[in-house]
């Protein structure tokens, strides 16, 4: 840095896919970006390939990194999650003073922000966990941000913040989530949610394909006309673009020579490990996570496709199902099958709210996830009025608006439950919500029959519908019930 050049009004650690993109999109918008990767050679390449593109101050160490930024500091770290991070924040810290602003941008768990911001502020600086959706591409022309940490950073940041992400009708997709955790946490939902979306549109996919024998070119035109409804979504707008993709070497249709074993980086479990935590039942994302893992497991599926008995199978054609209607049906239990697994994730944000003492408005989520990032959808417009309309509402089932949609959902959904069973096809999301859906609806739960099982076995005690109490039956006695 030369003495007359310009300090940054932020800076970038980390230029790796996320981090380079970031930093152009700073520099786009008019900032001056100090940038400093691990290795020199990634900061070369910025510099060598978009350094042209806004003002950049390079950095060779971290020293240098700090000193090219104005006060207070602000640096957003976009390595590697975990030790990383760790190590990438102490030394910041160490080369930082009081009062500047480090700003954990990658996909951290919630906890390890929690624990960084305690650990931090104890130094004198500021802590900011802040969820980035929108990948490679959001980074570089806008995604969603999602920052927790103190509401005092916010005032620092928050500018910067909305002059790089995305924005829908005039309202930047960045807003101040809540204290500590609660940017990562709510970025992590955010994850697990994509993970339904994605599968229920797998399971779509699957039905059409191997239940009504659709191509893959066919089955993309369905999903652009999808797309002009109430589904309308970038994952159904990108679905249709996979499956219109054909391979060059073979001619195929791309699809089929993907091999069919999903990865999964870790949010969508960590979405369901923190639901079992805070005892929210998230069942699509849930079964979102097993079907890649069962995806993955290609030692057992060798062992054990054409090894299972299927039981007598049908087809479409036997049962008397039109193709056309049946597209339809599946439409609406795709759409159905999302509407549980959003309403679950704001059920679980809720939960981590009222857990952390966080504040979580869910209108916020619904405004920002609006655009920039994977599950920028059309229909968060309908959740955030939702929210709006009653913020306490039970579930988004419940609100009017949904309640109606699922009026005229639920007995196709049905329909194409029933149908994939019968043609043999997994739809692990599409029924585990259905059944969710029944569970919800359904006046007596056989967890009345479990609290029976639990007192036997181990006293456990129950309670009466009709009158108050806490009971025990003496099973290996004489059965009568005692008031425990
Ligand atoms: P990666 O997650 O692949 O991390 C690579 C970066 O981490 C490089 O800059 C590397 O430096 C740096 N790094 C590592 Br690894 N260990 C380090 C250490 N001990 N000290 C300093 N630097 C270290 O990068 P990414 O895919 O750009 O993602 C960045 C963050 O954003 C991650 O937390 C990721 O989960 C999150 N995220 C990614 C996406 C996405 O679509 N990729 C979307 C949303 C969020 P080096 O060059 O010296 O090895």
């Amino acid at each position: 840095m030369t003495e007359n050049s310009k300090l940054a009004e932020i800076g970038v650690v980390g230029l790796a896919v996320m981090g380079s993109n970031l930093a152009r999109n700073f520099a786009h918008k008019g900032h001056t970006v100090a940038v400093y990767n691990r290795s020199f050679s990634k900061t070369q390449a910025l510099m060598d390939n978009h350094g042209s593109e806004g003002t950049f101050i390079p950095s060779e160490t971290i020293e240098e990194f700090v000193a090219s930024l104005e006060k207070p500091r602000r640096a957003i770290i976009m390595v590697q999650a975990g030790p990383a991070t760790d190590a990438v924040i102490n030394q910041l810290a160490d080369a930082m003073e009081e009062g500047d602003i480090i700003i954990d941008g990658g996909n951290s768990l919630y906890t390890d922000t929690i624990r960084r911001e305690k650990e931090i502020a104890e130094r004198g600086l500021n802590f900011v966990g802040a969820g980035i959706s929108g990948g490679e591409e959001g980074a570089l022309n806008g995604p969603a941000i999602m920052p927790g940490g103190p509401a005092k950073s916010w005032e620092a940041l928050g500018p910067l913040l909305e002059s790089i992400a995305a924005n829908v009708d005039g309202t930047p997709c960045v807003t101040h989530i809540g204290p500590d955790g609660a940017g990562h946490f709510v970025k992590m939902v955010h994850n697990g949610i994509e993970y339904a979306d994605m599968q229920v549109i797998g399971e779509a996919y699957q039905l059409l394909r191997y239940g009504a024998g659709m191509t893959p070119a066919e089955i993309s035109e369905t999903f652009k006309t999808w797309n002009e409804g109430d589904l309308d979504s970038y994952l159904i707008e990108i679905t249709a673009e996979v499956l219109s993709q054909v391979d060059a070497e073979t001619g195929k249709p791309l699809i089929d020579v993907i091999v069919d074993a999903a990865g999964q980086k870790g949010t969508g479990r960590w979405t369901v490990k923190a639901a079992l935590d805070l005892g929210i039942p998230v069942t699509g994302i849930g079964e979102a996570v097993f079907a890649r893992a069962l995806s993955g497991a290609s030692a057992q599926r060798a062992a054990t496709v054409g090894n299972l008995p299927s039981g007598e199978l049908t087809t479409l054609e036997s049962l008397g199902v039109d193709k056309a209607t049946f597209v339809e049906d599946v439409r609406r239990a795709l759409y159905a099958s999302k509407l549980v697994a959003y309403a679950q994730g704001f059920d679980e944000i809720k939960a981590g709210s009222a857990e952390y003492n966080w504040g979580v408005d869910p209108r916020d989520l619904a405004t920002i996830w609006r655009g920039g990032c994977i599950i920028r959808a059309k229909f968060l417009n309908r959740i955030r009025e939702a929210y709006d309309t009653n913020p306490d509402v039970e579930s988004l089932l419940l609100d009017p608006y949904f309640k109606g949609e699922l009026e005229g959902l639920v007995d196709s959904w049905r329909r194409v439950v029933i149908a994939a069973t019968q043609i043999g096809q997994p739809i692990p999301v599409f029924a585990s919500s259905l059944s969710y859906y029944d569970s919800l609806r359904a006046e007596r739960l056989p967890a009345a029959l479990i609290q029976g099982q639990r007192d036997f076995f181990g006293a456990h005690t129950y309670k009466r519908v009709d009158k108050e109490g806490t009971f025990h039956t003496l099973w290996s006695g004489d059965r009568t019930e005692i008031e425990a």
